[in-house]
C-alpha cells in the first residue's frame, strides 16, 4: 500500500530502536494502553513529545499530553487528512499528494465498510471523494485488502459458519473457532478478520460475536479467549445493543457497533458471559 514512501513497519519482533530521538510521537487509531502495551515502554520515555489522533470513546489520558479526539469521525484517516490539509495550508483535502491520499483513502474505506456501515456520513464521503480527486487508487486499494484471501481462510470461514449457534432467541449469533481449527485449515491467527460480520445477514440477528482461542502464553497459563463483537444499528422497533458495553464490563472496549475483549476463560465460558451481558440489554425490549 505504501509503495516507494519512506515508511518503516514496526512489529512486537522488530521493537522501534531505542536510538532513535524523534522530534515527535503522533499516536494514531487509539489511546489506550491494553493497545500499545508493546510500544508502551518507549513511549513512556517520549511521553512529552507524544500526541494522540484518534476517533475511539476509550483511552488512557495519561498515554499523552495532546489528544485531538473526534468520535464523530468514521475513521482516523479521515481526521488526519484534515490534519494534513492545515500542516501543508492547502485549500481542500482534495490538493494534497497523491502518496498521502491513497493511504488515507484506505483508512476511511475500511473503517466504514467501503461506505456500507451506519458510521457513514456525509462528511466522510465528502472526504472520500477529496482523497480520490487528490489521486488516490481505490481500485488497486480494493485488490491489495479486499481480494487477498487464501485458501486458509476461506476455509476457516467454513468452520466458523459451521459454528454457528443462535441464542437469546435468536438475537445473538456466536461463532468459535480453536486453535485447532486454524491448524487443520492451515490458516493464520490474522487471517479470521471480518468473519464476525457474516451472521448479520440473518434478520433477526442483532449482535455477532466471534470466539476465538488465544495461544498459551507461557507454561502453566490458563486459557485465553479473544472476543469480537458487532451490532446492528437500530432498526425498526429503535432497538440496539450496544458492544461496548459488553466489552467493557469484560475489561475491553471499542465503540458502540463494534468493540473487542481478550479473557482468561475458555469459550464456551466466554459464550455464557457475552449472553448474559446481552441479554441485559435485551431483556428491556418488548418483542
Ligand atoms: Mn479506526
Amino acid at each position: 500500500v505504501c509503495d516507494g514512501a519512506p515508511v518503516r513497519v514496526i512489529t512486537p519482533s522488530d521493537p522501534p530502536p531505542t536510538y532513535s530521538d524523534p522530534d515527535a510521537v503522533v499516536i494514531v487509531d487509539t489511546g489506550s494502553w491494553s493497545q500499545l502495551e508493546p510500544v508502551q515502554e518507549w513511549l513512556k520515555g517520549r511521553h512529552a513529545e507524544a500526541m494522540i489522533v484518534d476517533h475511539h470513546v476509550q483511552g488512557d489520558e495519561a498515554v499523552a499530553p495532546v489528544r485531538h479526539i473526534d468520535t464523530k469521525s468514521a475513521s482516523a484517516c479521515q481526521i488526519v487528512a484534515e490534519l494534513c490539509r492545515r500542516v501543508l495550508g492547502i485549500k481542500s483535502i482534495g490538493e494534497l499528494p497523491a502518496e498521502v491520499a491513497h493511504v488515507l483513502y484506505l483508512g476511511v474505506a475500511s473503517d466504514t465498510g467501503w461506505f456500507r456501515h451506519s458510521n457513514v456520513s456525509p462528511e466522510v464521503m465528502h472526504a472520500a471523494a477529496e482523497l480520490l480527486r487528490a489521486g488516490a487508487d481505490h481500485v488497486r486499494l480494493y485488490q491489495l485488502t479486499e481480494q487477498q484471501s487464501t485458501a486458509g481462510r476461506l476455509k476457516l470461514q467454513a468452520r466458523a459458519l459451521d459454528s454457528l449457534r443462535l441464542l437469546d432467541g435468536g438475537r445473538l449469533a456466536v461463532m468459535m473457532l480453536s486453535l485447532r481449527d486454524y491448524e487443520s485449515c492451515g490458516a493464520e491467527p490474522g487471517e479470521s478478520g471480518g468473519l464476525v460480520d457474516l451472521p448479520q445477514t440473518i434478520p433477526t440477528v442483532q449482535v455477532t460475536a466471534l470466539l476465538t482461542e488465544v495461544p498459551p502464553q507461557g507454561a502453566g497459563s490458563g486459557p485465553m479467549t479473544k472476543i469480537s463483537l458487532r451490532s446492528k444499528p437500530p432498526g425498526a422497533r429503535g432497538h440496539a445493543v450496544d458492544v461496548n458495553v459488553v466489552t467493557r464490563a469484560l475489561g475491553g472496549g471499542g465503540h458502540v457497533r463494534a468493540a473487542g475483549a481478550r479473557v482468561a476463560m475458555t469459550m464456551e465460558q466466554t459464550q455464557a458471559e457475552v449472553l448474559r451481558l446481552v441479554s441485559q440489554q435485551t431483556a428491556t425490549w418488548n418483542g
